[in-house]
């Protein structure tokens, strides 16, 4: 117990107060009553430190499961990592942010760069802006940069002009562009001929882009926005687009959309470089006309 504890980081005294306060017993006890943890317990103990450490109050995560707390704990390190990063933003050192960026470019494929280290940044950067402890000005600088880097990323991968082709854009009145960015990145490295058109497109544009480009799907990207806005929106793109030509959406502001028959929804970003590495294959990925979520 001891040699456990030891390798844990917390004491006896700490343990035995966690059991008591939440009523979770911790450890295992032999016939004879002497306590020992098995190889599972250990490492919930690591992750509850881990998540303690984090910040998070042990009373409202000590009954989660080891994935969640291995989540948590995935997230904290991630946010670690990001730290000398988020300074730089603060402090407004444009130069330390783009040196610390192309760093992780350096060490990152343009689409580990986009998922591993952009999305966090970005979702840090929204929490940090909206408590207030982070500049608009700020804000503003690292998406001009990070536009600015999907846009290389984007052009290091080259377009196939046998491969099927996709276009992504965002409606009009959004203007959220770096989700609609990333996914270009991915599409196009999933081994899709995919474009980016840019945000704030009325629906009339996107779908003449399409016909005219022979696009096989239509990305769009959503961060804020009602679904009693977005679902007309939705309903009148695909009874207009082509039945041929596939609708996949994305985002936080989509999810919150109701299911529409012929329009797919990805909550998971990994499911949909599955399904562009599938439609890319030839494969047509599968199709969702009735009931239609990935997730
Ligand atoms: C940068 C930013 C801006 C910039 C955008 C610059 C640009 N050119 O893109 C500017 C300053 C313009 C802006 C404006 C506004 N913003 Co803003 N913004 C952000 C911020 C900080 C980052 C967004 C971002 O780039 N994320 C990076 C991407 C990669 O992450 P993501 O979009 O979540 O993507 C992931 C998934 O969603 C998914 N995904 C996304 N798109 C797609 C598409 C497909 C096809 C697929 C499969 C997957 C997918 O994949 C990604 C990886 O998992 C967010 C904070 C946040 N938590 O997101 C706020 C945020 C989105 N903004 C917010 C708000 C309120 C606004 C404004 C209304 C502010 C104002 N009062 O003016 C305006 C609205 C503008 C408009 N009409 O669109 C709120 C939205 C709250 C809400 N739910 O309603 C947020 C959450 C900030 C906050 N915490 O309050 N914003």
């Amino acid at each position: 117990m001891a040699e456990a504890l030891r390798h844990v980081g917390i004491s006896k005294l700490v343990l035995h107060a966690w059991e008591r306060r939440y009523q979770q017993p911790l450890a295992e006890r032999t016939e004879t009553g002497r306590r020992y943890f098995t190889a599972d317990q250990v490492y919930r103990l690591i992750l509850l430190k881990e998540c303690s450490d984090a910040g998070y109050r042990i009373g409202t995560i000590i009954s989660l499961p080891i994935e969640s707390l291995a989540e948590i704990a995935r997230a904290h390190h991630k946010l670690i990592n990001l730290t000398p990063l988020l300074d730089a933003i603060r402090r407004m050192d444009a130069i330390a942010m783009k040196t610390l960026l192309e760093e992780h470019l350096a060490v990152e494929t343009p689409a580990e760069f986009g998922k591993a280290t952009v999305a966090p940044l970005m979702k840090e950067v929204g929490r940090q802006w909206s408590e207030g402890t982070l500049s608009i000005a700020a804000e503003h600088m690292v998406s001009a940069e990070i536009r600015g880097m999907l846009s290389i990323c984007l052009n290091s991968l080259p377009l196939d002009p046998a491969a099927p082709k996709a276009i992504v854009a965002t409606f009009e009145g959004e203007h959220h562009e770096i989700g609609a960015l990333l996914a270009t990145l991915l599409a196009r490295n999933a081994g899709l001929a995919a474009v980016y058109l840019g945000p704030n497109l009325p629906i009339d544009d996107i779908v003449s882009a399409a016909e005219a480009s022979s696009a096989r799907v239509v990305c769009l990207s959503c961060l804020i926005g009602k679904a009693r806005n977005l679902k007309p929106r939705l309903e009148r793109l695909r009874q207009t687009l082509p039945v041929p030509i596939e609708i996949w959406t994305g985002g936080p502001g989509f999810s919150e959309a109701p299911v529409i028959s012929g329009i797919r929804h990805f909550s998971e970003i990994g499911e949909f470089e599955k399904a562009a590495e599938t439609l890319a294959r030839g494969e047509k990925a599968p199709s969702r006309r009735h009931a239609a979520r990935a997730d």
